[in-house]
């Protein structure tokens, strides 16, 4: 695969996408949920897909897409060969409810190994990408590589819920982390918490749900900044399952997850 070949091709894709998001704002959406109540689904989410596939299928109809909404038909079992992981819209509560801190996600995958990811921030027209190896940049300006800094000066994404008695992870544990830090955050779209970590606005970014789209892109770019992604059981991301996520300033990484999470 010529991975310089098709940047300017996914990069025309995703402004093209972006530019279809921002029409829909003045359209009524159709809403619907899907695993629970707060797991939202429109159909700009489908149709922004379907565009992408389109797309990815005019250039190479061998590259294989998995897409968050399953439009792509056949589910993806296998990392064989080159697969596309895509999220139209990753944040879609945001989406619906702020017009805005929503972005599209897209990761490209060869026999598993990652080549290129991208992150575009529609609302904000912010393009983060990274093709492997070759350092990670926003809208053209190159990312800087994460400086180290100790816990007690760090930011962190976390979810305000999992301080809370929860099925998941020991909260206590949760609550002793928040009094650690200088702070924590909670923007609403893991792609863009990854990329507040890319960027050193935060330091880490925890979550205890996350599928293969929503970290695919950013595991890539934020790799190219010397962040860790991991799961909070310190193994290594498996891009076909659902799973706990870390994505961190390596100083920070095995602390928090050594001295502070406890999954039940
Ligand atoms: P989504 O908007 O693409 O569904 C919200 O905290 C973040 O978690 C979003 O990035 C959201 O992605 C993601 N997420 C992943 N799985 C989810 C689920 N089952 N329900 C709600 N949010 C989910
Ligand atoms: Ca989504």
């Amino acid at each position: 695969m010529d991975i310089h070949g098709l940047h300017n091709y996914t990069v025309a894709i995703l402004k093209e996408a972006g530019e279809r998001i921002r029409r829909s704002f003045h359209e009524v959406m159709q809403i619907e949920t899907k695993s629970d109540a707060n797991d939202l689904v429109t159909n700009i989410d489908k149709e922004i897909e379907q565009f992408i596939i389109n797309k990815i299928r005019t250039y190479d109809d061998t590259y294989r897409v998995f897409g968050e909404e399953g439009m792509a038909g056949n589910p993806v079992t296998s990392l064989e060969g080159v697969v596309w992981i895509v999220d139209p819209i990753d944040g879609t509560m945001n989406f619906v409810r702020q017009h805005r801190n929503f972005a599209i996600s897209i990761g490209i995958y060869e026999d598993g190994v990652g080549q290129a990811g991208y992150i575009y921030d529609v609302v904000a027209d912010e393009l983060y990408y990274a093709i492997a190896g070759e350092g990670a940049y926003m809208n053209g300006q190159r990312l800087a590589h994460l400086e180290a800094l100790p816990l007690n000066k760090s930011i962190v994404g976390i979810n305000a819920v999992w301080g809370t008695p929860n099925k998941k992870i020991e909260h206590e544990g949760v609550i002793r982390l928040i009094r650690k830090l200088r702070g924590t955050r909670s923007l609403g779209a893991a792609t863009l918490e990854m990329m507040a970590v890319a960027t050193g606005r935060m330091d880490a970014y925890i979550s205890l749900r996350l599928s293969p789209w929503d970290i695919a892109a950013g595991v890539i770019i934020a790799n190219e900044v010397g962040a860790i992604a991991s799961t909070l059981e310190n193994k290594k991301i498996n891009l076909l399952e659902q799973d706990t996520f870390i994505v961190s300033n390596p100083s920070i990484h095995s602390e928090i997850i050594n001295d502070y999470i406890t999954l039940k």
